[in-house]
């Protein structure tokens, strides 16, 4: 009987016991069956495993099977500014529709404070992924850390900022620095005996002002000056006054030889400012950027004598980083990816007008 007892004791702890081993293997196999969760710390925890930690940043719950049906994409577009703009726009827009994307789109009328309020927006909703083009350079760590917070990935798209880039996953645009040079270098072969020029600037403070002032004077010739430099933000009605306040205060041909114009909606508008001051085609040498039809159009017509391009369409290589990182492959995507650009001249332009897409 005592036995017995003992032997009933003895079941009942050892049953027990089994119980209590099953809670605690199902305790921790549970965080194991989430990867997101358990694998970005363990990685963070060894030091030198710090891109796995990356790798598992914005996946999806969808992952690895996220189609472009599950992605939800954030695009506070900066504005309506330009023909570059309106293209840009329209490339997300159709992107969206072609691979079934949601676009969550909102135009902040190159205002900082509004692209904030549409992120902050967008990191409320949980959206898949950001993609921001940034109106100006500085100014956006406290955003970017908040949406790093919230695990959503930015993909920074178009001009650059100035922010860490340990707060972005990745920056996809133009080298604007690069277009610069490549509108100086047209300068100097133009006047290799040196010229006095004026340079028509993009917004103040953005990365494609910005960068293009910067390659400007790092390539141009020691013997062209810049006699002045004024911002038209990047539109033709704010351009207008500025090119006929120049031509006030300097005579065309004269003071000055040549423009760089930092965008080809400017471009137009001193167009207009110089044809009402009785500037001919072709009387200074003017250089642009964008290589929209516009610009492609003011070659036709003897107005550029050369137009930088700059490509608007980047919807579908940001669409397509978005879908990766959302299936869990942030490793393989590269942290800047710069669009393959070229430079038009007059001698083709009226061939290639029809051709253009934006
Ligand atoms: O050149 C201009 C637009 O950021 C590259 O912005 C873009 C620039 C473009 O308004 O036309």
């Amino acid at each position: 009987m005592k036995l017995s007892k003992v032997t009933k004791v003895l079941v009942v702890v050892m049953v027990f016991a089994m119980m209590l081993t099953a809670c605690a293997t199902k305790a921790t196999e549970a965080p194991a069956a989430a990867p997101a969760a358990t694998e970005a710390p363990a990685a963070a925890a060894a030091e030198t495993e710090a891109p796995a930690a990356e790798a598992a940043f914005g996946q999806a719950d969808c992952a690895p099977n996220c189609s472009y049906a599950d992605m939800v994409m954030c695009f506070p577009q900066l504005g309506a500014e330009s023909d570059w703009r309106t293209a840009n726009t329209a490339s997300f827009k159709s992107e969206a529709e072609n691979l079934g994307f949601q676009l969550v789109f909102s135009d902040a009328q190159q205002k900082q404070e509004n692209q904030i309020s549409a992120v902050r927006a967008c990191i409320q909703q949980g959206v898949s992924v950001i993609a921001l083009p940034p109106v100006v350079e500085d100014g956006w760590d406290a955003v970017l850390t908040e949406a790093n917070n919230a695990g959503i990935p930015v993909i920074v798209v178009d001009r650059s900022v100035s922010a860490d880039e340990s707060l972005y996953m990745a920056h996809i645009g133009s080298d604007m620095f690069l277009e610069g040079q490549r509108a100086a270098e047209e300068f100097n072969k133009k006047f290799p005996e040196g010229a006095k020029v004026l340079e028509l600037s993009g917004t103040t403070g953005s990365g494609a002002a910005v960068g293009r002032a910067d390659g400007f004077r790092d390539a141009l010739a020691d013997n062209i000056e810049i006699i002045d430099s004024q911002t038209g933000n990047f539109t033709r009605a704010e351009a207008v006054p500025v090119m006929q306040a120049f031509l006030q205060k300097y005579k065309a041909g004269e003071d000055f030889q040549g423009i760089f114009i930092h965008n080809d909606d400017m471009g137009i508008g001193a167009i207009e400012a110089l044809k009402a001051a009785g500037v001919q085609p072709g009387d200074l040498f003017i250089v642009s950027v964008d290589g929209t039809r516009g610009g492609f159009q003011a070659m036709v017509d003897g107005w550029f004598q050369a137009d930088v391009e700059c490509n608007p369409l980047l919807a579908p290589q940001v669409a397509e980083m978005g879908l990766k990182i959302m299936n869990g492959d942030a490793a393989s995507v590269e942290k800047h990816t710069l669009t393959n650009e070229t430079v038009y001249y007059p001698e083709n332009a009226a061939e290639l007008l029809p051709t253009r897409q934006y």
